[in-house]
């Protein structure tokens, strides 16, 4: 038996399972959700929704007490942490936690007959965390864009244009609002390294994967870049931890968590990542080929890529594969948020999505069409004020379901062209995936059978897969145990289905044009 166990904290949630590498199996998978399990931050979504229109921010302690609920949860059901060997992890990308100078001390001296939360709080210098749903920083994108020479410059060193919701122009704005508090800041960690750090008891690296969502990192050296940590903020360079590759090892885990929870001191720490990057890895997508599209609070599309290719529009990003190499990726906002609004809107439940609800209207909805964006979308960045719809028609449940669907995907597809990749098959992951009506309409835009993995939550096994890489395991080995499709749950796509949506992309397209 050889046991990893790998977290994932993601915007919702944060979750924990743990892999048996020996027999390929999942021995525990374990969940707590922030607006349901930690009511007392008023965050039911996993964020802050007073805040102004695109401003997004979260609460640290929110993170840091959940994951001691979830230990506990876990130990309280019977889970032996003592012969888990490494332990990794996924963060939801971008989003950044800022802290003091003792933060240091604080984890290195952390007791374990308290809590994370009350001896981490006063290390914190700033009490919330903007994460990547936030869109307020288009003049900090501007000015550090002018400082180095253009986005040209930024893309052709970060991967990708400056970006609202990157960790550079959000650090930016904080600098310029409040420069007290930013010059109180001794580090500034993402959600991931932020967690890896806690684990490990000692602040520690950010790897390539989630570094390049930052605008700040040279994706050639894997390196922070000079030029672009200059134009973000004043003395930056040294409130950031260093970059490393995602299998750094940090050394063996926190006194807190072997005499709390029972792990053992040999237990490895390994440097964590962002989702999507180990969601890449999850999916057995580490090596170019596949193409995946996961299905979360945002969608996003993958695929590893041996060179790095950016995206002549900028709505696409470069970020690098812990499995070495590259990765690309688009990220669409409007994802379970728009489903969960229209689920809402009518009072539904999830099955109004399947293949039987979806057949009430026909492929193409009769030419009716919606711009799904409830909030700001990110690809492309438009702010509609809420969804739009191609005609006022009095709408149907199921011709809103539709066209919510088909809204999605199409974006999708129209923006992930450039990509010049035609998939043989796409993987899906994330909540969604599982309902088949939304893989037919996914299959069915796409014109390519889509297949789903047989693991649950491909973020969160990539973070234990990549524990296990981090210590000796063999990723293809890996892969072959965790990331195999499956059986019988591919989805084809209806006859007819990809010509029709051939013709009704570019109708949708002009529409999307026209609210530029
Ligand atoms: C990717 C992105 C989101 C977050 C949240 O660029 O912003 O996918 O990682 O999952």
């Amino acid at each position: 038996m050889s046991l990893v166990l790998g977290l994932d904290s993601s915007t919702q949630s944060l979750s924990a399972v743990i892999l048996d590498t020996v027999s390929a199996s999942v021995v525990a998978d374990h969940s707590v959700n922030f607006g349901k399990d930690l009511r007392q931050y008023r965050q039911p979504h996993g964020y802050d929704e007073s805040g102004a229109r695109g401003e997004v921010h979260a609460n640290p302690l929110m993170w840091v007490e959940a994951l001691d609920l979830l230990l506990g949860r876990m130990k309280k059901a019977g889970v032996d942490f003592s012969k888990v060997e490494a332990v990794s992890g996924s963060g939801q990308q971008h989003g950044s936690v800022y802290l003091k100078g003792c933060f240091h001390e604080k984890l290195a001296g952390l007791k374990a007959d308290s809590d994370l939360k009350s001896q981490l709080a006063g290390s914190l210098s700033r009490s919330s965390s903007p994460i990547w749903m936030d869109s307020s920083t288009g003049e900090e994108c501007a000015e550090i864009a002018a400082a180095v020479g253009g986005n040209e410059v930024v893309c052709a060193r970060s991967g990708s244009v400056a970006v609202e919701r990157f960790t550079g122009p959000q650090i930016r704005k904080f600098f310029k609002e409040d420069p007290e508090a930013y010059a109180a800041t001794g580090v500034i960690h993402l959600v991931s390294s932020f967690f890896a750090s806690i684990l490990a008891g000692k602040s520690v690296a950010i790897d390539h994967g989630d570094g390049a969502g930052m605008n700040l990192m040279n994706l050639a050296a894997g390196a922070w870049d000079p030029d672009l940590v200059r134009a973000t903020a004043d003395d930056l360079m040294e409130k950031l931890p260093g970059c490393a590759a995602a299998e750094t090892k940090c050394g063996g885990i926190a006194p807190y968590f072997v005499e709390k929870y029972g792990f053992s001191p040999n237990c490895e720490t390994v440097v964590w990542s962002g989702d999507n990057p180990c969601s890449l890895i999850g999916m057995g997508a580490a090596q170019p080929g596949k193409v995946v599209i996961s299905l979360g609070t945002s969608d996003t599309l993958f695929a590893a890529m041996p060179e790095p290719r950016t995206d002549p529009n900028g709505f696409g990003h470069v970020f690098g594969n812990p499995a070495g190499g590259y990765m690309s990726l688009i990220c669409f906002k409007n994802g379970s948020l728009a489903r969960e609004a229209v689920k809402e809107e009518f009072s539904l439940e999830w099955s109004a999505f399947e293949r039987e609800a979806l057949a009430k209207s026909p492929i193409g909805n009769g030419g009716f069409m919606m711009l799904p964006f409830y909030e700001p979308e990110i690809t492309p960045a438009l702010d509609t004020g809420g969804p739009v719809f191609s005609d006022d028609r009095e709408r149907s449940w199921h011709e809103t379901v539709r066209a919510v669907l088909e809204g999605q995907f199409l974006n999708m597809r129209g923006h992930s062209e450039w990509l010049g990749v035609a998939p043989e098959r796409v993987y899906v992951t994330g909540g969604a995936s599982e309902n088949d009506g939304i893989a037919q309409v996914i299959a069915n835009v796409f014109g390519v059978p889509v297949e789903r993995l047989d693991v649950p939550g491909s973020a969160t096994i990539g973070a234990a897969m990549r524990a296990a890489h981090a210590i000796g395991g063999d990723l293809r080995d890996l892969e072959k145990k965790f990331s195999q499709p499956k059986e019988g749950r591919t989805i084809i796509p209806e006859a007819g289905a990809k010509e029709r949506y051939d013709e009704f992309l570019k109708s949708f397209m002009v529409f999307l044009a026209g609210q530029k």
